[in-house]
């Protein structure tokens, strides 16, 4: 039995996943940061590369085979774009992050994205899709959408994914010595 929460931090790229991923982490040690992009790199996980939007594509079979051992023993912040492939058994949180699109606009542009890519990932956040694929791949109740505009926004995102952790612990603490609590802290 897990005794930390998985929470995925997912989002259209530029709306602050890593920057939350971050913070959170900083906020609650217990937890260990997981930025797929880079647990890709380093477990050698592509399978290719696509010229046209100079992405990386990823072993998506590969990935979850080799995540799921660590998302049972829990306390994972996974960020990433891609919030649908995840055990669904294994994941008590998904907090999708929205930009509004001026903002995003700007962010993106200062990426030097190619121009499809940019295209994508705008038309993605105007659709909603990460939204949609979130609520669709979990228990609607499990994801919540939070606004990453700006500075204010991330501290209350993060002060608010902080108690909900807390809560989690609580909720879900089998231990029966009471008075010695795991904290997030
Ligand atoms: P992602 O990991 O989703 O691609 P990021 O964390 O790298 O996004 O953020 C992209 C840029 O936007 C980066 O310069 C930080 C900035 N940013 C993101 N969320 C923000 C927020 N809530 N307040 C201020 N800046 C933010």
């Amino acid at each position: 039995m897990r005794i930390l929460p998985n929470i995925i931090v997912t989002g259209t790229p530029g709306t602050g996943k890593s920057t939350h991923g971050e913070r959170l982490a900083e906020l609650m040690p217990k937890m260990t940061y997981v930025s797929i992009n880079e647990y890709i790199k380093d477990h050698s996980l592509q399978d290719g590369f696509d010229e046209e939007l100079q992405s990386t594509i990823a072993d998506e079979d590969k990935l979850v085979d080799l995540i799921t051992p660590e998302l049972e023993i829990g306390g994972r912040i996974l960020d990433w774009h891609v919030c649908d492939i995840f055990p669904e058994s294994l994941i008590d949180l998904v907090v999708v992050l929205r930009t509004n699109t001026t903002l995003l606009f700007d962010r993106l542009k200062s990426r030097n994205y190619p121009q499809k890519k940019f295209d994508d990932n705008m038309d993605s956040e105007i659709m909603e899709i990460i939204l949609s694929d979130a609520r669709e791949s979990y228990d609607p109740q499990i994801v919540i959408e939070l606004y990453s505009n700006d500075k204010d926004d991330l501290e209350s995102n993060c002060q608010r994914i902080v108690i909900w952790t807390k809560q989690w612990i609580i909720d879900n603490d089998n231990d029966d010595d009471d008075d010695d609590d795991e904290d997030t802290e």
